[in-house]
């Protein structure tokens, strides 16, 4: 048995029957999704929250599953024992968290100076999906949660473009659980997106700007919605992209940041600085990593390109 299981094995075996809150991020993706769901299986009394809305493919995954979380804010700390996090360790990306007790987190993101604190965190950086630890962890899985499992590891792997043996082993396993094939669970991992995304994507490029430093193409753009999809999009081909999106309530600018295997940088670092500068919160991954920042998209993109051109 490994570390985590050990510890999370003795969490349930005192926190069973509690009333629990299983929470994920702002935007719930696949993985954010599976992960509360898979966690809520064991947790027989418990209920899943997310911070506001689930993103494209997270919306029609929810729909195949039946899932179909409430709000954090719309729930009453005193009802509860208190909260499970999983998939992300972001104070900016679940503020509703704030005053909870946070028992326990269960997240895949690096460790950084901002971050939730929880009475037991399990996490492991290496992981390519939230799912791959909790596939890891739970006692017992049963067919629907497994395919829900395999779902967020192809989703958050973004069909293994990141991963290790053990993402491998763990897939390979959630599929022998769930009697399902690749073939069915990649419609989930990977929905094909809609009309509206593809025009989305399409006219992006029409509107990007590219900048050439060294062998590398750095491409920005700013959108008004859906920057995490387009960016995955346009790191396709771009070597990395930055995308911003102007939240004209807030004041502040989203950024969502992807690379290809070709950049040396990880981008949680860059967006980490950003955030820094710009009085934001920025994290992630090597790979996809995203930042608010409290100046306007031209400024930030601008700054994007070079902080990370001048580190390659
Ligand atoms: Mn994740």
């Amino acid at each position: 048995m490994n570390e985590l299981k050990g510890k999370f094995l003795s969490f349930l075996s005192a926190h069973r029957n509690k009333r629990i809150v299983i929470a994920s991020h702002m935007n719930a993706d696949v993985d954010a999704l599976s992960s509360i769901y898979a966690l809520h299986s064991v947790f027989p009394n418990s209920v899943i929250a997310i911070e506001d809305k689930m993103d494209v493919p997270g919306r029609i995954f929810a729909e195949k599953m039946g899932i179909s979380p409430v709000k954090l804010s719309s729930l009453k700390k005193g009802d509860y024992d208190g909260l499970i996090i999983a998939d992300t360790s972001a104070p900016t990306l679940l503020k509703s968290s704030e005053g909870w007790r946070i028992l326990l987190i269960i997240d895949h993101h690096r460790e950084n100076d901002h971050m939730l604190k929880g009475e037991l965190v399990l996490r492991d950086s290496t992981a390519a999906a939230a799912a791959e630890i909790i596939a890891g962890i739970l006692p017992e899985i049963t067919p629907d949660v497994a395919f829900a499992l395999a779902c967020g590891i192809v989703a958050d792997s973004a069909r293994f473009k990141g991963g290790h043996l053990s993402t491998f082993k763990a897939l390979v396993s959630l599929m022998e659980k769930s009697g399902k094939d690749y073939p069915e669970i990649l419609p989930f991992g990977e929905p094909e997106p809609t009309l509206e995304l593809k025009e989305l994507v399409l006219k992006s490029v029409k509107k990007m700007r590219i900048t050439r430093h060294g062998n590398y193409l750095i491409a920005t753009v700013k959108v008004r919605e859906n920057e995490s999809y387009v960016a995955s999009a346009l790191s396709e081909f771009a070597d990395a992209v930055f995308v911003g999106r102007w939240k004209r309530a807030d004041g502040e600018t989203k950024v969502s940041a992807r690379a290809r295997k070709s950049i040396p940088i990880p981008l949680n670092e860059v967006m980490t600085q950003i955030g820094n500068e710009f009085h934001g919160a920025g994290g992630g991954h090597s790979k996809a990593a995203g930042t608010s920042a409290k100046a306007k998209p031209e400024i930030v993109l601008k700054r994007c390109v070079e902080i990370l051109a001048g580190r390659i």
